[in-house]
């Protein structure tokens, strides 16, 4: 009779020749990437903003799952959730690059998406704002996960009201200035969000520093208007002739010409289309993945990071994910180098013991 029984109740822990509880032997967190919950590397979730300002976590990711202000293909609201999908990792992950396993420096959680609704820039720009002001107010630095690019309006807006009465300078990686008044007569479209923000006065022009422009946009009376308000633009002709940690270098130090904090923007059509196919607005002969993942450890190693986005993922466009890992690359360069200066200042890890593979 109990033969007859467990052949008719599958599987039975005494079948499984390793000698290890199969119920026990591994927590969510270890399990693989697609198995289980689907927030950044499994981190906590966070979404409400009395939890966040309980924990008071060193990073928080935010979702900005809206793409309804673009001016060419659509697609960026799936951004967020395939960037925080874009990895194969287990368990406690360890930076070759920095020697470091950032999430036993640093807490870093996932604060979800701001709830946005299609078809409603205002309200999306509205909630998006929301969302990072509640991170920034709970002492997190908001990494922000596009969406298309003029949700850096109303996140670099939040964060510069919660560092008042410091100043912000933003380093913005883009294939586009993003500094036009309007496209077709619309002031909160993605190739507008810089002069919004240089207009409204949470960043001044001079400590706006833009990397990797290049193509056949904006017109020159955008690129004058950005002279007269004193921008620092890098063409990516700039960076082919001088390499780009000489051009990053200088970006760090004039948006710091005066503000203590920085922001950091990061369109992934900086990068070359053969390297990030998955967006909406590809322009060829951009900047290499390992250029862009090692100006963010320039940048993020040498300033006070304030917040940052990474935007324009566009999912449907993608090959082989290609795009979204490099993303979420970019976050992860960012967080480690963040954990790294914890260590440097000498910070205490807190060893999860975690690790799939011994
Ligand atoms: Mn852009």
């Amino acid at each position: 009779m109990a033969d007859e029984t467990r052949r008719h109740s599958g599987p039975n822990p005494e079948d499984v020749p390793s000698g290890l509880d199969p119920y026990t032997e591994f927590d969510d967190f270890d399990l693989p990437s697609y198995v289980g919950r689907t927030s950044f590397h499994k981190l906590p979730e966070l979404t409400d903003a009395a939890a966040l300002a309980a924990r008071r976590p060193d990073v928080a990711i935010v979702g900005a799952p809206f793409d309804d202000a673009v001016s060419h293909r659509p697609g960026a609201r799936f951004g967020p959730r395939a960037i925080r999908a874009a990895h194969y990792d287990a368990g406690s992950p360890n930076s070759l690059q920095l020697g470091i396993q950032p999430f036993e420096w640093i807490d870093v959680v996932d604060a979800g998406d701001a709830p946005v609704t299609p078809a409603n820039i205002e309200r999306g720009h509205a909630v998006i704002r929301r969302k990072v002001l509640e991170v920034a107010r709970a002492g997190a630095i908001p990494i922000v996960l596009g969406g298309d690019h003029s949700i850096t309006f109303p996140s670099a807006s939040a964060v510069a009201e919660s560092i008042a009465p410091k100043r912000l300078g933003m380093v913005h990686f883009d294939a586009h200035a993003d500094a036009a008044n309007s496209t077709w007569g619309v002031l909160a479209s993605h190739g507008t969000p810089m002069r919004r923000l240089i207009e409204s006065g949470a960043i001044d022009g001079r400590n706006f520093v833009q990397v990797g422009l290049r193509g056949y946009w904006p017109p020159p009376e955008v690129l004058e208007w950005m002279r007269q308000h004193g921008l620092r633009t890098h063409f990516m002709t700039e960076i082919e002739e001088r390499g780009a940690e000489a051009v990053v270098a200088d970006a760090i130090a004039e948006a710091l010409d005066g503000p203590e904090l920085i922001y950091l923007s990061i369109d992934i059509d900086v990068l070359d289309p053969g390297m990030a196919p998955g967006t909406g607005t590809p322009e060829p002969g951009g900047m290499l993945s390992r250029e862009l993942l090692r100006a963010i450890r320039q940048i993020v190693g040498a300033v006070e990071l304030a917040g940052m986005d990474i935007v324009e993922v566009a999912p449907a466009y993608d090959v082989s994910d290609i795009t979204a890992a490099v993303a979420h690359r970019c976050v992860m360069e960012a967080i480690s180098a963040l954990a790294a200066k914890r260590r440097a200042a000498g910070g205490t890890a807190r060893p999860s013991g975690r690790s799939r593979d011994g």
